[in-house]
């Protein structure tokens, strides 16, 4: 109900709001919509409340919340069940716990900070309190556990739409997972997938996209980057989520019933390491060479100089 009136209040524009047509609108009582505009007001928005005129919303505070994000979400999107916290470990765990639990897909777990945030392969990934999006979504897809990392370059795509929507910024994906502005690293994409034999049980998506960072610490400030660094401008990270999320919910539903191959094309648009020299590494070893392109199956085609092409399931690429 806080959101609803949040949503109502954003709708209107700045401009004021009577208390009798918000009660109207969500068929309660006036006393109960002042306790809502109490409830946000005590988590920093700023609700200017003038009698005969009523409520205004005079600024959206660059915090974030379950209510701020659920009230941007639009209707009819996959993620309907927003789950919120101010600090966790890891997104992918509580998500993953969730799932396990039976939570329906379309769950997204959202936290202000990780202390423990994950990259691939046991890496760390930075995740300062208030600063960036830490979010992982729940997918119950029914489909080949092979085809399961198509979702990575699914939500590539996603992201990338996304953030050129709300900020402008040119975005450029390099194969598989990271996103890149400026040859920065601005997100990354962890995909992990519990399985059967045949049938996946469910894909947790980890997104940690860098929103409103002034600046990074040492180790990471030659290769990190942030939507504020790169348009000047701090973002609501909230309206970042919904776009985001808004964005995956009709390109995952396409790839479910379409496959792979709309997504194919849109993924080639955006993407850097194709047509170059690069370095493919991974667990089973290094390999040089050109990144032909995709397949229809969203795996990474190289060819190596002796002329003979490599399927790269997985690897960390290095452009030459
Ligand atoms: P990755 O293994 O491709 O990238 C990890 C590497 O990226 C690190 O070793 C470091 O060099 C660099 N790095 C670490 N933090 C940042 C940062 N904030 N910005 C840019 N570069 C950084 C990428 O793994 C996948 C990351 C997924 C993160 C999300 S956040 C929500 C969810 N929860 C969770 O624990 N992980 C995912």
């Amino acid at each position: 109900m806080k959101g609803k009136v949040l949503k109502l209040l954003r709708q209107n524009d700045s401009a004021f709001l009577s208390g009798e047509k918000i009660s109207n609108e969500l068929n309660c009582s006036r006393t109960a919509v002042w306790k809502h505009i109490k409830a946000l007001r005590d988590e920093g928005y700023d609700i200017i409340a003038v009698q005969n005129k009523g409520y205004q919303l005079t600024k959206s505070a660059y915090l974030l919340s379950e209510h701020d994000i659920y009230s941007r979400i639009k209707k009819n999107d996959l993620f309907e069940n927003v789950v919120y916290h101010n600090s966790v470990t890891s997104t992918q765990t509580v998500a993953q716990q969730l799932a396990n639990e039976g939570v329906s897909e379309g769950t997204v777990v959202v936290a202000d900070e990780q202390t423990g945030g994950k990259g691939r392969l046991g890496r760390v990934w930075d995740s300062e309190k208030g600063s960036g999006v830490w979010m992982s979504l729940v997918l119950k897809p029914q489909i080949d556990f092979r085809k399961a990392p198509q979702l990575t370059l699914l939500t590539a795509v996603a992201v990338t739409r996304a953030i050129e929507s709300v900020s402008g910024l040119p975005l450029s994906i390099k194969w598989p997972n990271d996103l890149l502005v400026n040859g920065k690293k601005l997100c990354g994409i962890l995909t992990e997938m519990q399985a059967d034999p045949d049938r996946v049980q469910s894909v947790i998506i980890g997104i940690g996209l860098n929103v409103n960072h002034g600046a990074f610490p040492e180790d990471l400030s030659e290769i990190a980057t942030s939507m504020n660094i790169e348009a000047g401008k701090p973002f609501n990270r909230a309206e970042v989520i919904a776009a985001i999320l808004n964005e995956f919910s009709w390109l995952y539903r396409t790839y479910l019933s379409q496959g792979f191959s709309l997504i194919k094309p849109l993924w080639e648009a955006h993407a850097v390491s194709i047509g170059k020299k690069i370095v493919a590494r991974s667990t089973a070893g290094t390999t040089e060479g050109y990144a032909l392109g995709i397949d229809g199956e969203g795996v990474l085609l190289l060819q190596d100089n002796q002329g003979e092409t490599h399927r790269i399931y997985s690897a960390d690429i290095e452009l030459k």
